[in-house]
């Protein structure tokens, strides 16, 4: 039997473990990438195992979250990082320079490798044939210094494009399509591969925005055949050389498959709050539209801009709406200065921000109260922009550049003729916002300004764990609710201890003083708990807060693997009845838990409060055992590294 194309580049990285879903692989990683807001975590981590040089073909480290700077917080973390990445090897993007994804798709990615990297979007390389997946720092971590990444190997999911798209309708629609058909949570445990004669009608940027947005469907990653698409975009990178071909075997075998007919396919929009909230623009109406951002990871590329500048060219803004953009790296925005486009948007009335995530992680540019805004992002999570009463519709650039003119929610067939933009033969390539690290690594001194705070470390297993039920949440839990981003919060990725005092405060504000009073406890989730962000913040506040065991329906992977790594114990509830009975303040106990944990994966713990005993899971791999027990990756790692010596 024939290979598919993820199953061919894991088995050409694989380093222990059998491709068989749902086994535990590790795998070889090439690249790494980290941006700023985890990045000052990762490196922490990475210089508490003591290896001098990164050990990958190349790891880049991106400044593109935190660059507010309202206070001196942002530039004491991209200082840190900055001098961490020249001392031990790692190439530094400076701030200015674009959003982590979109430089990396440009400058970096090669078909064939693997990238880990401290963001959830990291998939978004997949659109050049890269197998590229988004972990916690640690992980990410770990990988630079030349260890394994290890997951569970995932089922992989055939989604077969036919036909192509028809005018106004893009690359958004057929992710937010798939949305649609496999909800948020519809792609944990897969990889999706891309396949049929609709691929070849798409570009390298319009595949990036398909796997970048697969993490909104859970998906371990998304990935497309390297092709002469690909080998164009590259040559016209100057990356020809990067190329190879990567197919499928034409007898590869696939454990789900879907088909979606290009042109049936019309101009969509996520409705709040979630991205899988999926209707026709023309079936929500003309609602009135308050702000309209364009830009993020998912659609800032060159030709996406560059269809946004020919619609708005000649044209004023509405006075009701405010129109940010913000153009995803340097060189779409220097060619956008160069060609007229960028004075086509501004003499238009839109707001031009730097290269930056930027409102995509509420960093600026919150809407007003009960405001509507348009956004070509691709999480519209409640309260994510910075006003929690905001409504956020997640639609492609076509529907936000139109909707910006007539002030009303508007499919786009309505306004003319689309605009067409060709591929450039060659992109605008000037690297100098890219620094080397230092040949000699030794002689850099990092430096840590006072916003840099030591990372909590969990302590082995006890035998003996019990606590309450400090809060119970309901479905689709996102790591923003958990650990909430935003200005005021993003500055403190280095300083845990203050952001815990913000853990899962959107759910209920008395929870981190409840967690402290009672010395930690447990949390109750239902399904898709830690959906989102790969942020191990997330995982780092509540161990902060003295949280023991998170129990829930079900978990999405990345944060399931940050609890493991932060000795956090994840349980499933085996009869979801469970969830209904348990309530906040009952008393748990997990007796015998190092025998309990090591003996198999159904696990039994006490609710003293109700006198009954509920029946949990761990589906938890050897080395992830070791690792709860250890009481988190770290101290497991340093036990290994003591036991060799
Ligand atoms: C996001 O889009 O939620 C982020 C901000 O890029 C996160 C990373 C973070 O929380 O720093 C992600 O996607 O992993
Ligand atoms: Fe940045 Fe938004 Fe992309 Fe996250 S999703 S990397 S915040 S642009």
């Amino acid at each position: 039997m024939g290979l598919n194309l993820a199953q061919k580049i894991i088995k050409e990285h694989l380093i222990s473990g059998e491709m068989i879903p749902g086994k535990e692989i590790a795998i070889r990683i090439d690249q790494t990438l980290t941006q700023d807001s985890t990045g000052t975590m990762a490196y922490l981590q990475f210089e508490a195992m003591g290896i001098p040089r990164v050990k990958t073909k190349k790891s880049v480290a991106y400044i593109d979250h935190n660059t507010l700077q309202a206070g001196f917080e942002n530039a004491d973390d991209h200082k840190y990082i900055q001098t961490v990445a020249s001392k031990h090897g790692i190439y530094f993007s400076r701030p200015g320079n674009g959003i982590c994804h979109q430089v990396h798709l440009e400058r970096f990615g090669v078909p064939g490798m693997t990238l880990l990297g401290s963001d959830s979007h990291t998939p978004t390389c997949g659109g050049l044939g890269m197998l590229a997946i988004g972990a916690g720092g640690l992980d990410v971590a770990v990988a630079m210094g030349g260890g394994p990444y290890y997951l569970t190997m995932p089922k992989v999911c055939r989604i077969v494009l036919k036909g192509a798209l028809k005018p106004w309708v893009s690359a958004k629609d057929i992710i937010l399509e798939i949305l649609r058909i496999m909800s948020v949570k519809g792609g944990v445990g897969k990889i999706i591969e891309y396949a049929g004669e609709g691929i070849k009608s798409l570009t390298v940027p319009e595949r990036a925005t398909i796997t970048n947005m697969g993490a909104e469907l859970g998906a371990t990653t998304s990935i497309f055949p390297s092709d002469e698409i690909t080998r164009e975009f590259l040559k016209a990178q100057g990356r020809e050389q990067d190329w190879v071909e990567l197919l499928p075997d034409a007898d590869a075998s696939y454990d789900e498959e879907i088909e979606i007919d290009l042109s049936q396919l019309e101009p969509l929009a996520a409705q709040p709050h979630s991205p899988d909230n999926v209707a026709k623009v023309k079936d929500i109406g003309k609602i009135k539209v308050d702000q309209v951002a364009i830009g993020s990871c998912t659609n800032s590329s060159y030709v996406d801009m560059m269809k946004v500048a020919k619609i708005l060219k000649g044209r004023t803004v509405n006075p009701n709406v405010s129109l940010v953009i913000a153009p995803g790296s340097k060189q779409v925005l220097t060619m956008l200065a160069q060609n007229g486009a960028l004075a086509d948007m501004v003499a238009a009335g839109a707001r031009i921000l730097e290269s930056a995530c930027g409102p995509c992680i509420g960093m600026g540019q919150a809407p007003a109260s009960n405001a509507v805004s348009l956004r070509t992002f691709n999480r519209n999570f409640e309260g994510r922009s910075g006003t929690a009463s905001a409504k956020v519709y997640l639609v492609s650039p076509e529907v936000a550049a139109v909707s910006a003119i007539t002030g009303v929610l508007t499919d786009p067939r309505e306004f003319g003729e689309a605009p067409s933009v060709k591929m450039p033969d060659s992109f605008l390539i000037n690297d100098n916002m890219i620094v080397p690290p230092a040949p000699e690594g030794e002689e850099v001194e990092v430096v840590r300004g006072p916003n840099i705070k030591p990372f909590p470390v969990n302590k082995e297993l006890a035998d003996k764990v019990s606590g309450k039920v400090l809060i119970k949440v309901g479905d689709n839990i996102t790591t923003d609710h958990i650990m909430p981003s935003n200005a005021k919060l993003l500055p403190y990725r280095s300083n845990v201890p203050y952001l815990a005092e913000f853990c899962l405060t959107p759910c209920d504000p008395d929870f981190p003083k409840r967690a402290k009073e009672n010395g930690g406890g447990f949390i109750v989730g239902g399904s898709n708990y830690g959906q989102g962000s790969s942020r191990e913040h997330a995982a780092l506040a509540p161990l902060q807060l003295g949280i023991k065991g998170v129990l829930a329906k079900s978990f999405a992977r990345i944060h399931m693997a940050n609890l493991i790594n932060s000795g956090i114990i994840p349980m499933t509830f085996v009869n979801e009845s469970d969830y209904d009975e348990i309530e906040n303040g009952d008393e748990l106990l997990l007796d015998n838990a190092r025998e309990q944990i090591k003996s198999g994966n159904e696990l039994v713990i006490h609710n003293k409060t109700k006198n009954k005993d509920i029946k949990v899971r761990v589906t938890l791999s050897e080395r992830q055992v070791e690792i709860i027990l250890a009481g988190g990756l770290l101290n497991y790692t340093r036990k290994q590294n003591e036991s060799r010596r």
